[in-house]
């Protein structure tokens, strides 16, 4: 009898709850826009926020835009969600939106980044002054290819990504010339490629990223950014007293979700799942390494990674997604 009364009290309240999911998702069934861009960890993000967003019965669109003129688009509503937000290179950019009511800081993941010039172990052979800034112009011989002797090259990513480097060379000072790569994968092929002849590269790199267990090395270091950006901001700051930008970019920076300002109206139950996502820097790590090392596309690399981390995924899901 008590059994009975039970399990019939349990039926009554999982359909109970069934229902008022299906009621609650999608409160809209506008697509709702998730943001993609150009290097792999983002692109598995944006599609694990995708493959969540579906099970919960939200209709989804990718847009790719680049990291520069992204925000602008979601301060008007043309996308939603940006998984990574990345302190040492979108700060600005997403500040301004956010502090017009534009644009809501969905929340910081728990992974903290980096965003620098890098190098392999084995450069300081022929650099022993690294990882320390000043040591470029001693060794920028060593440093250089044909394409720029005699300063030393820097091999940064697509020109978007950090257009504040070409300030930052004037900035200190350095005899270094600027080499564009076209992608993160000519990036790191040139890595590869120089690592495996053991020839001396200086390169953008980035943490959370599966470079870092592929290839040991360290990044150069830079005179430390202050909290409040005037580095960026006034000229005055920092040891060059007549420019901006003669400092790195952020050591342990934040790493967060950007969401559209009238994404908690139209979207309530996808905002809260957007906000319980958090991923830890392993997790980053991972996710790139998928498409980077074990060549999954980025669709099957989100599928398997959901898959993977079942526990934690299902944790994120709010109690109001159908
Ligand atoms: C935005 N990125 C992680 C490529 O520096």
């Amino acid at each position: 009898m008590k059994r009975k009364i039970i399990s019939t009290f349990a039926a009554v309240a999982s359909a109970g709850i069934m229902s008022v999911a299906m009621a609650g998702t999608p409160e809209s069934t506008d697509p709702v826009i998730v943001i993609d861009n150009n290097w792999s960890s983002q692109k598995v993000l944006a599609r694990v926020a995708q493959q969540l967003l579906e099970k919960a019965g939200y209709n989804t669109e990718m847009v790719t835009l680049d990291t520069q003129s992204q925000f602008a688009a979601m301060g008007t509503g043309d996308a939603h969600i940006q998984m990574e937000v990345w302190e040492g290179s979108m700060n600005a950019s997403f500040m301004k939106e956010v502090d017009a009511g534009r644009m809501v800081d969905g929340g910081s993941h728990t992974a903290t980044t980096r965003e620098e010039w890098w190098y392999p172990n084995y450069v300081e052979e022929v650099c022993p002054g690294l990882p320390d800034y000043k040591a470029i112009n001693d060794c920028a011989e060593a440093l250089s290819t044909p394409e720029t002797a005699p300063n030393a090259r820097y091999l940064a990513g697509p020109a978007e990504w950090h257009p504040e480097d070409v300030e930052r060379v004037e900035a200190l000072g350095l005899n270094v010339t600027i080499v564009n790569a076209g992608s993160a994968d000519a990036l790191f092929g040139e890595l590869k490629s120089a690592a495996s002849r053991n020839e001396p590269i200086m390169l953008f790199n980035w943490a959370p990223n599966w470079v870092g267990a592929a290839y040991p090395g360290k990044f150069v270091e830079f005179p430390l950014r202050d909290k409040e950006n005037k580095c960026v901001t006034d000229p005055s700051w920092g040891v060059n007293p007549d420019m901006a930008n003669d400092c790195g970019a952020a050591v342990g920076g934040y790493l967060k979700k950007g969401l559209w300002g009238g994404f908690a109206d139209k979207f309530p139950c996808a905002n809260e799942l957007m906000t319980n996502i958090d991923f830890t820097g392993p997790m980053i790590d991972s996710a790139a390494a998928m498409v980077d090392v074990d060549g999954m596309d980025h669709d099957a690399a989100a599928k398997a990674f959901i898959e993977k981390n079942a526990d934690v995924v299902n944790g994120w899901m709010p109690a109001c997604a159908g």
